[in-house]
This record gives structure tokens, sequence and C-alpha cells, in this order.
């Protein structure tokens, strides 16, 4: 058996979205994704995937280069290696990442979300080596399968005429009654459960009343709204208030930890983040204060599998829930989400996942929700097959591409519609 790395593939490529909507605009018609492979001096290839925005490829590229010659079950030493590799500072440390919907953007985690698809790929690549799978690895699945909730969103029936795209066959949803036609698609399709409507997109009374029709269209099932940080303390508590009979969990209603612990004080509604807990360094405070009471964990910018069970381990100690959030993903990140999910005690939220809303992916099979689950898979490493050629066809895309759309850019996408669109400030109501 030979561990070492002899070779790394990155693979920038451009996935069709739909338009789907959020506090920044709009999903841009494709969207960039990297693939990375790590491949063995045994010819055994482990995959892995993250953003592939340019920032995130700038950086990929060095840290492949650095990655050969190493070991494959060297873990640890990823993150000694990413430290090695030079961020250029300036375009990282504000707070304004590529959607500005995943919390503050620092130089380390931009690291973490390179470090984190080199994690899954080695994972992959040691277990199909060991024959174990990935969650093997990881110390044993605790579930055989991992619940999903459906990720409603609205949005246009197609993207703006004249937008090269892929016709998806969602329809639009603009209203309550929209909203309610989706989430009964969802359920149809895949036969989630429970609901997440994104908002901060509409004045918070028309967003109440979508999550309303959703409560009578599915009485009894776990139901989410988030406005990504769009409210103000008294809107979030007006909101809570209104749907406290309803809701499971309200998701960053309002912006950073100060404000949402001010929320979280005056509501029993439980308050989830993906926003104001993104790094390590942000939990002391948030927890400290009371801030939220659900982690959504995202193992791309936590810096991959085992950074996340850690992070779960912590929330565990202090009496705080965890779940998973997402960001537009293919089927190689929905089986890294899979297996690490099915290793964490204690998951009682079914996680995000946008993969229905993709229907492209660079897997010779597509991973399937029954029930609203995905099957943990137990073959070795994540279970999954690159498809090269389909690979292929996403690659030329974005070859293709000028330019325009290898940086996410919502409000961009949203211009095309609207000349006028600005991101709003937040709180925006
Ligand atoms: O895909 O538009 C989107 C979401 O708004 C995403 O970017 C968020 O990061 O899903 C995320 C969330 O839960 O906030
Ligand atoms: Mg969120």
């Amino acid at each position: 058996m030979n561990l070492t790395i002899t070779d790394v593939w990155l693979t920038p490529i451009l996935v069709a979205d739909p338009p789907l909507l959020n506090t920044q605009g709009v999903h841009q018609p494709y969207t960039p994704r990297l693939i990375v492979e790590v491949l063995t001096a045994d010819g055994i290839t482990g995959v892995g995937e993250t953003y592939g925005d340019t920032k995130y490829l700038e950086l990929a590229r060095p840290f492949a280069e650095k990655l050969k010659g190493r070991q494959v079950d060297d873990l640890n030493g990823l993150f000694t290696l990413a430290d090695e590799v030079a961020v250029d500072d300036d375009r990282v440390s504000g707070q304004v990442d590529v959607g500005g919907l995943r919390g503050v953007q620092t130089a380390d985690k931009l690291r973490l979300s390179v470090v984190s698809a080199f994690e899954v790929a080695c994972l992959d690549a040691l277990g199909k080596t060991l024959g174990l799978p990935v969650h093997a690895l990881l110390g044993g699945k605790v579930r055989d399968a991992v619940e999903y909730s459906a990720y409603l969103f609205y949005k246009w029936a197609a993207h703006p005429e004249g937008v090269a795209c892929e016709q998806d066959d969602w329809g639009a949803a603009l209203d309550p009654a929209g909203v309610v036609a989706q989430a009964r698609l969802f359920k149809e399709r895949y036969g989630f459960t429970s609901f997440k409507l994104k908002g901060g997109v509409f004045p918070p009374e028309e967003e109440i009343a979508a999550v309303r029709a959703l409560a009578e269209a599915f009485p009894g099932h776990p139901l989410r709204l988030d406005p990504n940080g769009a409210w103000s303390v008294e809107t979030s508590l007006k909101v809570a208030g209104e749907l406290a009979d309803v809701l499971e969990y309200l998701e960053d209603p309002a912006l950073g930890t100060p404000a949402m612990a001010e929320v979280s004080a005056g509501t029993d509604v439980p308050l989830a983040t993906n926003m104001c807990v993104t790094t390590f360094a942000e939990i002391k405070e948030a927890f400290t204060r009371d801030a939220v009471q659900v982690v959504l964990s995202d193992h791309h910018y936590w810096g991959g599998l085992r950074n996340t069970q850690q992070l779960a381990a912590i929330c565990r100690t202090f009496g705080v829930g965890v779940s998973m959030h997402s960001n537009t993903h293919l089927g190689i990140s929905l089986a890294a989400m899979t297996h690490v999910a099915s290793t964490v005690p204690g998951l009682h939220h079914a996680c995000d996942s946008h993969y229905p809303w993709q229907s492209e992916d660079v897997l010779t099979q597509r991973l399937t929700f029954d029930d609203g689950k995905v099957t943990v898979s137990d073959l070795p490493g994540l279970g999954v097959e690159l498809d090269r050629e389909k690979l292929a066809v996403l690659h030329q895309r974005w070859l293709d591409d000028d330019g325009a759309l290898r940086e996410r850019d919502d409000a961009a996408a949203m211009r095309i519609a609207d000349p006028e669109w600005v991101t709003p400030a937040v709180p925006r109501w």
C-alpha cells in the first residue's frame, strides 16, 4: 500500500443554477465550483468539492502543488500546509464575501474553505485504499440515513430574457401560494418533511404569510425562515412573536452576535445561525451570550469533516444544537455532508441542502433522497464516482466564460433584470 500523493488535479466548472432570490439579489444562471482530485501512487483517486471563485482557485493551485509527495493520510498536515500558502489579505479582510451570506470573511476562513476540499479528497482516497467508507474513518456512523429539509426559495420562473441559461421545471414562487406549490413539489419529488424558506426578499409581513400558508398546508411539519440578517432586532422579535407556534427555529433574523443575543433574550423561538458563528473564534461570545441555540455547520468553511465533528462536540458541551448549512453544491459535497452528519450524535434537525436545485452533476449517478433522507454509503471512500464526460462539459463552460460568471455575484445577476439594484443595507426592515 503506497499512500503517497503523486498528482493533484483541479477542475473549475460552471454549474446551472435556477433564479433563486435572496437578500443580495438572485443566483446567476451558472455558479462556479471547484472539483479537486488527489491521486495516489497506488492509482487511487479521491475527490473533493468547494467554491470555485477565483480567490479559492488562486489558493488551491499552490496548495495542490505542495501536496504532491505527501501522504494521503496526513490530514492534520493539511492545515500546516495551508498556513504556508500565502493569501492576499486585502481581498479577504473586509466583511463582505462572495455571496455576503456566510458571515465574516477572513484569510483563515478562505484557507479553510480550500483545505476542506482537499481533506475530503484525501479521506475519499484513503477510504478507497483501505476499503472503508469515509464515515468509518471518522469513527463510524451512528445512523444509517441523514435527513435533509426542503430548501424553499422565492424564485422567478426563469432567468431574465436574453440570458444564456438552462430552463428549470420548478416554476415561479413569489407569493404564499407559489411557496406552498414549491414545497408540494419538493415533498412529491424527494419526500422532505421539514421546510426552510429563504427569506429577506420581501417585506416581513409577506414572508410571515408564506410561512403561515406552509403551516396550513403541512400541519405539524418543522418550518424555518432565514432572512440572512435582513431584519432589525425589533422586526425579528415581531416575526418571532407572530410565528412562534409554527417555527422549528428562526435562522439569522438579525446580523451579528450582539443583535442575535438581543433577539434571543426576547423570544422562546430557537435561533439558528450560519452567519454569526462560522469560525471557532466566534463560538465563545455567541454561546456565552446565549445568542444562538442551533449552529448550522458547513464543512466547506469550517475546514472539513473532522473540524465539523469538533464543532459538534463543542455545541454538545454547551447544549447548543447542531445541523448543517448549505450553499449551491454538487453530489460530492452532499456525500461528504452525509458521511460526517452520520457520525454526529444528537443531530436533531434536518440538514439543509441546495442539491435538488442542481440539475447537473459530475457523478455517474446522482445521490437520491428517499423520504427526505440520504442513505449513508458503506462503499469505500465517499461512495461516489466521477463522470469525466460531465466534468469536461462543465469545465468547458467555465473555459468559454469571459469571466462574468466565474465569480458568484448575486447582485450583478439581479442588475440584469433591475439595472438600479444595489444590495440593500441591513437591517433592511
Ligand atoms: O443560496 O442564496 C442562497 C443562500 O442564501 C445561501 O447563499 C446562504 O448562504 O443558504 C445559505 C443560508 O442559509 O444562509
Ligand atoms: Mg442561513
